[in-house]
């Protein structure tokens, strides 16, 4: 190896902020010591990776005029062909590629002056706030940030947008009016099974159950885990962890808690995932696990981008409770929900992404227990003058007359009645959400409200065959 004198080649970025860190590429540059940026502000933090690169941390206060950057050694000093300066961001437009302006799955680009060092965009109101890191940014320059508005952007007036810079510091842009894009789709709320596979008991601690990384949909702080349970014992705890090091509670709340006489009639415990909670999932697995008890199955209630289709549906959430969803769980199938029925063929499709529903084969004259249920205990409902109860609805096109059955419901052996018009007359063969308060069909139903194995379900007569029914459920009247 033969001897070569200092001298720098190249170095990036050309533009800093305090703390950013400078690659230099050169000759003899194991011999540095001090770099001096513009104004002659120098600096001493420096990793020297081999003789041909170095690393240095810009100082503090580093002048906005550009000059060369000045390399020093015990032997003398180099200065750059390149010139660095001290970014100096402004901002001057926005640009929408959308007529509307910032619209939900169109493109905005920022466009100033020294963006270089902008790490993330930060887009937010009071309620919600996404950020867009610079690998999901369509294109970046110096003068130009260019981003598709992602399409669970918070919607309205006055919407916050921050520039994130690599430093950590941040600079407020104008607030900007975002609308709801048509296409595409929309975001809703959606249960998303994580474990639904042998039932596994914890014992003493002893067994627990993971759900791979890869496995987890995207998940944010309010996000809610829903562990269901059975064979409950005395003594009872829940957990929930991570395969970070030590297995430790996804957050410390989390570790261990009691599951409680509520969680037990429930048939689940649920927790709200928390800002760490989120930390400590990112690129771990979820550990399911405690005492006393057995697991059933595993989900949680997220935010699921749906595309655009004929889904009327309203979102199944954490708080639904549902009475038959023809789903087999607990022991429990969609043949045990209609056991009553006679005279006419109820079928069980599985073709809606492996969801089961009830379909209506043959059409219905005299009166019959549509559906109906009687051994699942769905617990105790407070104020249940405050829930509706909902059902998911499919008329497939060219059917007529499901305007004249006449139907009441049954909701543990209190008979509410309805009649005629409980269901539309078409719903176009899409999939809508049919929703009847509570207070409307008995005013005298009021405060809690206790399942245990009484019968819940539909009778009626003169239903017509075509008619497809899911998700029968209370939901709290928001
Ligand atoms: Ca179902």
């Amino acid at each position: 190896m033969g001897f070569s004198e200092l001298s720098i080649s190249s170095f990036y970025p050309t533009i800093v902020m305090d703390g950013t860190e400078v690659t230099i590429a050169g000759a003899a540059l194991n011999t540095v010591t001090e770099v001096v940026f513009p104004d002659g502000k120098s600096s001493t933090d420096i990793t020297i990776v081999d003789d041909k690169l170095l690393k240095v941390i810009a100082p503090t206060d580093v002048s906005e005029t550009a000059a060369p950057l000045v390399l020093r050694s015990s032997d003398g000093e180099v200065s750059s062909r390149q010139t660095i300066k001290k970014a100096k961001t402004l901002f001057s437009s926005y640009i929408y590629s959308d007529n509307e302006g910032a619209v939900t799955g169109s493109e905005l680009t920022i466009s100033g002056t020294d963006l270089l060092l902008v790490e993330k965009i930060r887009i937010s109101d009071e309620n919600k706030t996404i950020e867009i890191p610079s690998l999901e940014m369509i294109r970046k320059s110096n003068d130009a940030i260019k981003f598709t508005v992602p399409e669970d952007s918070p919607i309205g007036d006055n919407i916050k947008v921050t520039l994130v810079f690599e430093n950590g510091t941040s600079m407020n842009l104008p607030d900007i009016n975002i609308q709801e894009g048509s296409g595409g789709g929309t975001w809703v709320e959606k249960e998303v099974v994580l474990y639904d596979g042998e039932p596994v008991a914890t014992g003493g601690w002893d067994t627990s159950l993971q759900v791979p990384n890869s496995d987890l949909p995207k998940l944010k702080v309010g996000d809610v885990i829903r562990v269901y349970i059975s064979d409950v014992e005395s003594g009872a705890q829940g957990s929930l962890k991570c395969t970070a090091d030590g297995w430790p509670g996804i957050d410390t709340e989390f570790e261990y808690f009691d599951i409680t006489q509520q969680d037990i009639d429930a048939g689940y415990y649920m927790c709200t995932l928390t800002e760490n909670a989120i930390t400590n999932l990112s690129g771990n697995n979820l550990i399911v696990a405690g005492q006393n008890y057995t697991i059933t199955k595993v989900s949680v209630f997220t935010s699921v981008f749906v595309e655009d289709t004929d889904d009327a549906r309203e979102p199944i959430t954490d708080k639904t409770v549902i009475l038959m969803d023809f789903e087999t769980t607990e022991g429990h199938n969609a043949s045990w929900d209609n056991s009553w029925t006679q005279g006419v063929e109820l079928e069980f499709p599985t073709e809606n992404n492996g969801n089961i529903y009830a379909r209506l084969k043959t059409t219905v004259e005299g009166e019959i227990w549509l559906l109906n249920c009687n051994h699942v205990d769905r617990g105790t409902v407070s104020n249940i003058e405050n829930y509706a109860v909902k059902f998911d609805l499919m008329i497939e096109e060219g059917v007529t007359g499901a305007s004249q059955a006449a139907m009441q419901l049954i909701l543990s052996d209190n008979w509410l009645w309805v009649g005629q018009g409980f269901f539309p007359e078409t719903t176009n063969g899409k999939w809508i959400t049919v929703s009847y308060k509570i207070s409307d069909l008995n005013a005298d139903l009021t405060g809690d409200f206790t399942f245990g194995t009484n019968t819940n379900g539909m009778y009626g007569s003169d239903v017509p065959a075509g008619i497809n029914i899911d998700n029968l459920r209370l939901d709290p009247i928001e």
